[in-house]
């Protein structure tokens, strides 16, 4: 067998981000090892079936050290990109320690094992727009104040600014401002992949996933995004790590839409036109039928909302020669058409 030049551990294997930065990273011939945790169901093996031979699992927790600590000494990686994380802003409200313990105390306990195990790893950590919160400026750059509304986003705070320190203290560790990114991996219970499954099911007659109804439920239709695609994100946080020094970068499309412009978007790739009626909680999208096919239902509204983003990553062109590649029509129209040819034969 060849020999692979960088070995990589990628915490949150498992999830949307996972598989595709151990594909680029599998292409670069690094060896890779994924980290994923134990469950009750072989739920790991979902997005990275097709990677099975080519990277290797090890089983580790961010809020246990012990296994943290093993698997570095074990692995000794090059490079360690932290993927892991209770990711869901809506849950983090009403999760909110277990939300600090791991995007927070996991940060911290993953970098005193690479400052212990393995001194010369590179670290990157996966920091987010969330941290911009109720925005203070627009677009948003590395140099805008953070100001984050959620729990998920104070946890994220804390982790990006125990990254900082390091940094300064000579750890070559970096921070992705990562901005929304999606794709057809992307897990059901954020807004892009809900909405293009379940236009999918209305489309083929299947009822949808958790109600059985046949229509769909939403929340706030009001919110902006500047959604990309995970697989051009993940090619920014190898970039990141194959710098001179380290530094930190917002990832971003420059493009800002609302939910309710992603959700008439893919609605128009299933060849579905909405006919909005009502206002706030008493709106209701139509098909050209007639048919009820959307409601709005308050459970899934925030306590405390972001409403507005939009990146500026000037500098990680400038500084990574990084772009994105697939702008909005085309991530919406590859995500439905993913989900029609998913369901079809169900
Ligand atoms: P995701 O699909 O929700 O995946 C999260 C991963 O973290 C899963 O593999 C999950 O494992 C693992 N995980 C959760 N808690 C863990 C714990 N206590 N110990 C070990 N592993 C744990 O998230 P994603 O979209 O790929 O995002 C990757 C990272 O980027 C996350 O840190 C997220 O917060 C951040 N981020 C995402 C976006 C975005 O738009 N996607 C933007 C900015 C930042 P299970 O499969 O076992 O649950
Ligand atoms: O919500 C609104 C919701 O859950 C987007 C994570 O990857 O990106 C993600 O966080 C917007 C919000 O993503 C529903 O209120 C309306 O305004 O898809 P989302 P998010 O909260 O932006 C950031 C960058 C991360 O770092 C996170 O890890 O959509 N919305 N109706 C809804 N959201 C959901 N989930 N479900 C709805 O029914």
């Amino acid at each position: 067998m060849e020999k692979q030049d960088k070995t990589a551990l990628v915490t949150g294997i498992t999830g949307q981000d996972g598989g595709y930065l151990a594909e680029l990273l599998l292409d670069k011939n690094y060896k890779v090892y994924g980290m994923h945790r134990r469950g009750s169901t072989d739920g790991h093996s979902g997005r990275i079936n097709h990677l099975k031979g080519k990277l290797e699992l090890v089983c580790g927790e961010l809020t246990d050290i012990g296994s943290l600590s093993k698997i570095i000494k074990q692995i000794k990686p090059d490079e360690v990109y932290n993927l892991a994380a209770q990711s869901h802003v809506g849950i983090s409200f009403s999760q909110k320690h277990y939300t600090n313990e791991v995007n927070w105390l996991g940060v911290e306990r993953l970098i005193d094992c690479i400052k212990e195990e393995a001194p010369n790893a590179k670290l990157y950590q996966a920091s987010t727009s969330e941290l911009f919160g109720e925005v203070l400026e627009s677009p948003q750059s590395e140099k805008t104040p953070f100001n984050p509304v959620s729990p998920y986003a104070t946890a994220k705070l804390k982790a990006h600014n125990a990254i900082k320190r390091e940094r300064e203290n000579g750890m070559f560790c970096c921070s992705g401002i990562l901005f929304n990114h999606e794709s057809p991996r992307r897990g059901l219970e954020f807004v892009t992949r809900k909405f293009t499954d379940g236009i999918a099911r209305i489309k083929l007659g299947i009822p949808q996933r958790e109600t059985g109804k046949n229509y769909l439920e939403m929340g706030n239709l009001e919110a902006r995004r500047d959604w990309g695609h995970s697989r051009d994100y993940v090619e920014a946080m190898w970039k990141m790590l194959q710098q001179d020094s380290p530094s930190d970068y917002v990832i971003a499309t420059g493009e800002t839409h609302s939910v309710r412009e992603f959700i008439e978007a893919a609605a128009d790739v299933a060849g579905i036109k909405i006919n909005w009626q009502g206002q706030g909680v008493e709106e209701k999208g139509y098909d050209q039928s007639g048919n009820k096919i959307i409601a709005i239902n308050p459970k899934f509204f925030r306590p405390n909302e972001v409403n507005f983003l939009i990146g500026d990553a000037t500098k990680a062109k400038r500084e990574l020669g990084w772009e994105p590649k697939v702008r909005f029509k085309e991530l919406v129209e590859e995500m439905v058409q993913a989900d029609l040819e998913k369901l079809k034969g169900k």
